[in-house]
């Protein structure tokens, strides 16, 4: 199936990767299985679930990390493809699923630098969305539709120059077309330093 960010180029933003089709449809649908076996937290404004190192964002330091055990058997095939493909990696001992039921977003950031490695991998599944990188500097916005079972790598200027982030809406304009969005689960890889 081409994948509508195909005539995107990513060369616009240095060190973001697309992967359009990274797993298959039953792999999708396993995983969201998987996942919704295992409990949510409701502490956010979307649900979210947490494995590995967990940061504690308001104490600010690494000694506050805490573990949680180590990542779900059902994400190993996923991180296996992704040493496999030589895709930019280290090797994530974070995980965070969130959850985004239609209207429900992210605040657009940039992830925590001196916390994490230099490459986040972000894994869709379920809805479409459109996420939105903004230029530190310049504040240029670029929006890349995120589709079901694709792979996003942000590195490099991608992880440290842009901030990324989902608007809070039900649908998205893309390209001239309004996409509704249905529940979009979300898996982010990261690596504690
Ligand atoms: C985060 O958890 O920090 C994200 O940016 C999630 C992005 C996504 O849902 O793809």
């Amino acid at each position: 199936i081409p994948s509508v960010n195909e005539e995107v180029d990513f060369s616009e933003i240095k060190g973001l990767q697309y992967i359009p089709s990274f797993i298959t449809r039953s792999e999708e649908i396993n995983l969201i299985g998987a996942i919704n076996s295992e409990p949510w937290l409701d502490d956010l404004k979307r649900r979210v679930q947490h494995y590995g190192y967990k940061y504690d964002y308001r104490a600010r330091s690494l000694n506050y990390s805490m573990f949680l055990g180590n990542l779900p058997v059902w994400v190993y095939p996923i991180l296996r493809k992704i040493r496999h493909r030589n895709i930019i990696h280290e090797d994530a001992d974070q995980l965070i699923v969130n959850e985004y039921l239609p209207g429900q977003g992210i605040a657009n950031h940039v992830d925590c630098q001196p916390c994490f490695g230099e490459t986040i991998f972000s894994l869709s599944l379920g809805s479409t969305c459109v996420m939105d990188f903004i230029n530190i500097e310049t504040k240029e916005v670029k929006s890349i539709l995120l589709e079901p079972r694709s792979l996003i790598v942000m590195s490099d200027e991608a992880r440290y120059k842009w901030s990324h982030g989902i608007s809070g809406r039900k649908s998205d304009v893309y390209r001239g077309k309004t996409i509704s969005r249905t529940t979009r689960i979300s898996l982010t890889f990261r690596k504690v330093i």
